[in-house]
């Protein structure tokens, strides 16, 4: 029966898409609770995280938001926050404003308005930094697109076209797209396979299944890998990734690292480094949605392994390494977000060792995003509920 149901709900989400190739997120989304969960076979199954011994207390910061895919902080600590459906917030004195003149999204599936970042030197520059998907260019559909603007009286101004991905699809899964910055003055974001795995992750001619490098201004560094390479897209810095929604700069190692989506089973963790070909979807840990198999390869020697991987995906979402000392158990590990199983996941860090994993906030709501503010808080983006702030556990000695 539980089997009849998932395939049910499968048909519903592939008839919905039009899509011969599922979505990692929106089959997840039609999951439920009680249906089986196909791993392959000889792979085992990671225990779930745990239960914390006392989890964290939380209280929303903004309310009223439905999908808040990303939100930052400006200088004067108020927020901003994007809105899966186009809308751009200023979160500040207690009021969430609309910001007018954010370009067009093309809302589609999991596409829509997507990340915002602020340049590393924001209060010199004034730039903010988006993705979306955007319907410019050729043909129907569209494609992952990275701007960046200035923001003037609640209006944004001086927008600058810096990358636009193409071709354009209707697909309507796999848009990426994290925003991080490194030491050095680049800009890194994600594009997913755009739900064409077989053309777009191996093919660096190819837009989709990426990690892109840019220089703040949006030309091509040009020490990135495939600068001089016959029709190569030189934006590219590495490959055969599937569809990244959590990426970070690790302020320890001076690395970029990621998470991804898996088809199901095999979200990965991986250090992104220049060139290197992360195998998508020629190795995986994850089987297909109808439990077919993509491939017998978990690995090989022209792919990047993971750093770490989950079976069963959680489906992460938001990514952190935590740095503030208001919460002496999660500095110096990774949280993450689950948008299946809807909680945020501490992940115990010990240089690349993932240790003891934990469920915090459990059951909170659909986790789409995580933050560390700059008042050395942990926010998160929970969809149907907004941005709520992590609250310390006080320590015994204190009460
Ligand atoms: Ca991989």
């Amino acid at each position: 029966m539980k089997r009849v149901l998932l395939s049910l709900s499968m048909i519903l989400a592939l008839s919905a898409c039009g899509e011969n190739q599922k979505s990692s997120e929106e089959a997840k989304t039609t999951e439920t609770e009680d249906q089986e969960i196909s791993t392959r076979e000889g792979l085992e199954e990671q225990p779930e995280a745990e239960a914390p011994e006392t989890d964290y207390e939380h209280e929303v910061v903004v309310s009223g938001l439905n999908i808040p895919w990303s939100f930052t902080f400006l200088p004067d600590k108020s927020m901003l926050i994007t809105e899966k459906s186009g809308e751009l917030f200023h979160f500040k004195d207690g009021k969430k404003q609309s910001i007018s003149g954010v370009p067009a999204v093309y809302s589609r599936g999991q596409g829509g308005l997507l990340d915002v970042a602020l340049h590393p030197e924001y209060k010199s520059t004034g730039w903010i930094y988006l993705t979306f998907s955007s319907e410019e260019g050729e043909g129907d559909g569209g494609n992952t697109k990275l701007v960046r603007a200035k923001l003037n009286n609640n209006q944004l101004t001086d927008i600058e076209d810096l990358y636009k991905a193409e071709p354009n699809t209707t697909k309507g899964q796999h848009f990426g797209s994290r925003i991080v910055f490194d030491e050095a003055g680049h800009l890194y974001f994600t594009i997913g396979d755009r739900g064409n795995r077989d053309e777009n992750p191996q093919d660096i001619t190819r837009d989709g299944g990426k990690v892109y490098r840019l220089n703040l201004d949006g030309s091509i560094p040009e020490d990135n890998p495939f600068v001089g390479e016959e029709n190569a897209k030189e934006a590219i810095y590495s490959y055969g990734h599937r569809n990244a929604q959590g990426m970070i700069y690790h302020p320890e190692t001076g690395e970029v690292w990621l998470h991804e989506h898996g088809p199901q089973g095999g979200d990965e963790i991986n250090i992104v480094k220049k060139g290197l070909n992360y195998g998508w979807p020629e190795v995986t840990y994850g089987i297909n949605y109808d439990d077919s198999i993509i491939t017998e390869q978990t690995g090989g020697p022209e792919f990047e392994d993971p750093m770490f991987y989950w079976i069963p995906s959680i489906a992460p979402s938001g990514f952190v390494y935590v740095t503030s000392d208001k919460y002496p158990d999660l500095k110096g590990d990774l949280l993450v977000g689950s948008l299946k199983f809807q909680y945020l996941e501490h992940l115990e860090l010990d240089g690349t060792e993932i240790g003891k994993r934990t469920k915090l906030l459990d059951g909170v709501g659909r986790l789409r995003d995580v933050r560390e503010g700059p008042d050395g808080f942990i926010y998160a983006a929970i969809e149907g509920t907004g941005i709520v702030k992590l609250l310390p556990q006080e320590e015994e000695a204190s009460n």
